[in-house]
């Protein structure tokens, strides 16, 4: 089938529209790009609302983007998820429908849609190759993010074999970094637990409760990471099977606790709070197609901890660094 692909992508001279340029995906791309030589275009919710479709192709069709990365997405943890299901699945399906429709009517170049690991059987086989996709029931705690997610693909994938739109979709694991949300009620688990070690620290608190038993399985994604292999991706990929970006390793969620409180510097005790949900057991992807293609992350989880501690006590903590 005809694609209007070029290999690899310029960037350079080019106009990207990134949307969602205030989240934590969508700041680590605009940081990004900004050594790629191309004009990263932006737009505020005041500006467009990406859940109004005539919003969006207004928009699309005055600033005419070259490429653009669908990082605007209604996020949150574990909680966030079963509680307010209409919200996740509505804003995301809005969002991306409008993006990917508007983006082919004004004859963007290259789209790049972000999923999420949560797009697989909540039973798939570890680690997860992309082929795991609609093979078994969804996790139930995220099913309906799980279902926009998968829908943004099959809307690349289609728009790919009627129209030849070179629209591609990745697929990260757990993301964190400077920019996440450290909200206990909405945020996912490396934030809320950065929050909560600090705190006890800081208040010289003897135990910190964890939600569930501690025994899920998460991978971890620095997003600075996942903004360098979504440019990388951006030149270099034009495939229409969703890519997974991620590690290869993972870790429980009590070995995360416990590498946060060596970092934080806490030294008292985790209680489980079993009430709440584990969700899936384990959602570890397989990097084998990212990795053939020549991109590995590079930043450690330790060294990732670190640098958002750091991030978190500067900038939501406020606090002035010692010596200055
Ligand atoms: O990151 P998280 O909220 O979401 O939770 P998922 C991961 C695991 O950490 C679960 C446990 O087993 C939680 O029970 N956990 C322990 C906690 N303590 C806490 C806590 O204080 N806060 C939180 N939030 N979790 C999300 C999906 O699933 O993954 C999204 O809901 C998205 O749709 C995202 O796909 C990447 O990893 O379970």
């Amino acid at each position: 089938m005809a694609t209007t692909a070029e290999a690899p992508f310029r960037l350079e001279g080019r106009r990207v529209w990134v949307a969602g340029h205030r989240g934590m995906v969508g700041s680590a791309l605009v940081r990004r790009l900004a050594s790629e030589g191309c004009t990263v275009l932006t737009a505020g919710r005041a500006q467009v609302d990406l859940r109004r479709q005539a919003e969006v192709e207004a928009w699309m069709e005055a600033e005419r983007p070259d490429a653009v990365i669908v990082a605007a997405a209604k996020v949150g943890g574990i909680l966030a998820n079963s509680t307010r299901p209409a919200e996740f699945i509505y804003d995301n399906l809005a969002i991306e429908t409008n993006i990917v429709h508007a983006a082919q009517q004004a004859g963007v170049a290259k789209l790049l849609f972000l999923g999420s690991s949560c797009i697989y059987p909540r039973m798939a086989s570890q680690p997860i190759t992309e082929d795991a996709l609609l093979t078994g029931p969804l996790e139930p705690t995220n099913e309906w993010y799980a279902i926009a997610k998968i829908a943004g693909i099959k809307l690349c994938q289609a728009y790919r074999r009627q129209y030849g739109c070179d629209f591609i979709s990745l697929m990260p694991t757990n993301l964190y970094g400077p920019g996440d949300n450290f909200d206990l009620t909405s945020s996912h688990v490396l934030p809320a637990l950065l929050a909560k070690i600090d705190r006890a620290r800081r208040e010289g608190l003897g135990t910190v409760e964890l939600w569930g038993s501690g025994r899920p399985r998460r991978e971890f994604l620095h997003v600075d990471d996942l903004a360098d292999a979504s440019v990388f991706l951006l030149q270099n990929y034009s495939g229409d099977v969703p890519l997974n970006v991620g590690t290869g390793t993972d870790v429980t969620i009590r070995v995360l606790a416990e590498l946060i409180a060596e970092v934080v510097g806490f030294e008292g005790e985790f209680v489980y709070d079993t009430s709440k949900p584990d969700g899936t057991p384990r959602k570890l992807l397989d990097v084998g197609r990212l990795s053939a293609l020549g991109w590995t992350a590079r930043i450690g989880l330790r060294e990732g901890i670190e640098s958002t501690h750091a991030w978190y006590r500067a900038n939501v903590l406020q606090e002035t660094p010692a010596g200055s």
